[in-house]
């Protein structure tokens, strides 16, 4: 806990001054980010009462048409960003296509990826949701930005966090010089920082999956899951598990307590369900920045090409330790495997 109050303005002002080699330009866009947060905070804190003045997607008692709040977060995030002149082009969970400046708009030098909300399949039972974000250099030099520049990969990246709506709201952030949290104090409209330098244990004791695609997984990940479960001191099995469903929730817990996320490829979907470009690539930077680790169970998600502005990837990602773990067994190279296999009693797979 820092020993003085300092926003997240102060703090992006001080981190310029202290390091003078970067432009520092794009800071003012992450200070843009939390703008649109705050407005997607507010209406998130309100979502509780929409069956109050009027279902989602129809009109309220006031007569004005209630919108989504995916929908609302996008937008909102869109409008803040459009006018700032720092913008030259943009992807979102919510649109298909690359989204343009608008007309008229100045053009700037930076791209932003972004999922506006989150795990919205829990919004209806206020449970924790998020939004995701990245921001790259442009690759090309002049007028509106191209699908060229949204598909860098991951290492590419200036900025990216997270803002994680809940109990308390909070925003954690790299420009690749630590991993920063902020807690947003709402009497004051300030998000102050909270989690300085966070650092993610080596070693957890979570897991965190979709266990009920278990069936569908593929031999590594079950053995890996099912060796997890067994117990031993030395590497502190059995883990707990814990899935909110809420990525940004998961990754947060994981990243402050350590552990391990996963949602592996498997029979049906091979890469997955997750997103590379802003999910698993943003999410990556942030958990390299604070000594953890990601991966698709073969490769540095950071390292991963896009070919498709909502391209999936397997991930798996949080403590350094659990994660490379992981991949052994993924890799049919965990000496647990071997050691079993040589007593004949390979660690079971339930199915
Ligand atoms: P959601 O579909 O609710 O938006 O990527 C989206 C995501 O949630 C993640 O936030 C979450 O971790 C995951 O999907 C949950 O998927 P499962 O329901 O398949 O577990």
């Amino acid at each position: 806990m820092p020993d003085r109050v300092v926003t997240l303005s102060q703090f992006v002002l001080q981190q310029e001054r202290e390091h003078p080699e970067a432009s520092g330009e794009f800071t003012s866009v992450l200070l843009d980010i939390a703008l649109a947060a705050k407005m997607i905070n507010k209406a998130v804190v309100r979502a509780g009462l929409v069956d109050i003045v009027g279902a989602t997607g129809s009109t309220n008692v006031q007569g004005e048409k209630v919108q989504k709040l995916d929908v609302y977060a996008h937008e909102t995030i869109m409008r803040v960003l459009a006018s700032t002149g720092q913008l030259a082009v943009v992807a979102s969970e919510e649109d298909e296509d690359i989204v343009a400046v608008p007309k008229g708009a100045p053009i700037g030098k930076y791209v932003v990826n972004f999922d506006p909300l989150d795990g919205s399949s829990n919004i209806d039972a206020n449970v924790n949701i998020g939004t995701i974000f990245s921001i790259l250099p442009r690759l090309t030099r002049t007028g509106q930005g191209t699908l060229e520049d949204v598909l860098q990969a991951g290492r590419r990246q200036l900025c990216a966090g997270y803002v994680l709506y809940g109990s308390s709201t909070m925003l954690v952030y790299t420009t690749g010089d630590g991993v920063h949290g902020f807690t947003f104090e709402p009497s004051i409209g300030e998000f102050l920082l909270s989690h300085p330098s966070i650092k993610t244990p080596e070693r957890g004791h979570i897991y965190s999956v979709n266990e009920g695609n278990y069936a569908r997984w593929l031999d590594g990940v079950k053995r890996y899951v099912d060796w997890l479960k067994m117990s031993d001191k030395e590497t502190n099995r059995p883990y707990s598990a814990r899935y909110v469903g809420s990525l940004v929730a998961d990754f947060h817990r994981n990243l402050l307590y350590g552990g391990i996320y996963m949602y592996p490829g498997d029979l049906k979907n091979p890469q997955g369900k997750l997103r590379l470009l802003y999910e698993a690539a943003p999410l990556a930077f942030v958990a390299e920045q604070a000594g953890g680790c990601a991966s698709d169970g073969a490769r540095r998600i950071m390292e991963l090409a896009p070919s498709a502005v909502h391209q999936r990837t397997p991930l798996f990602i949080g403590s350094p330790l659990d994660v490379r773990e992981c991949e052994q067994f993924i890799q049919d190279k965990h000496p647990a495997i071997h050691a079993d296999r040589r007593t004949n009693s390979p660690i079971p797979t339930r199915m």
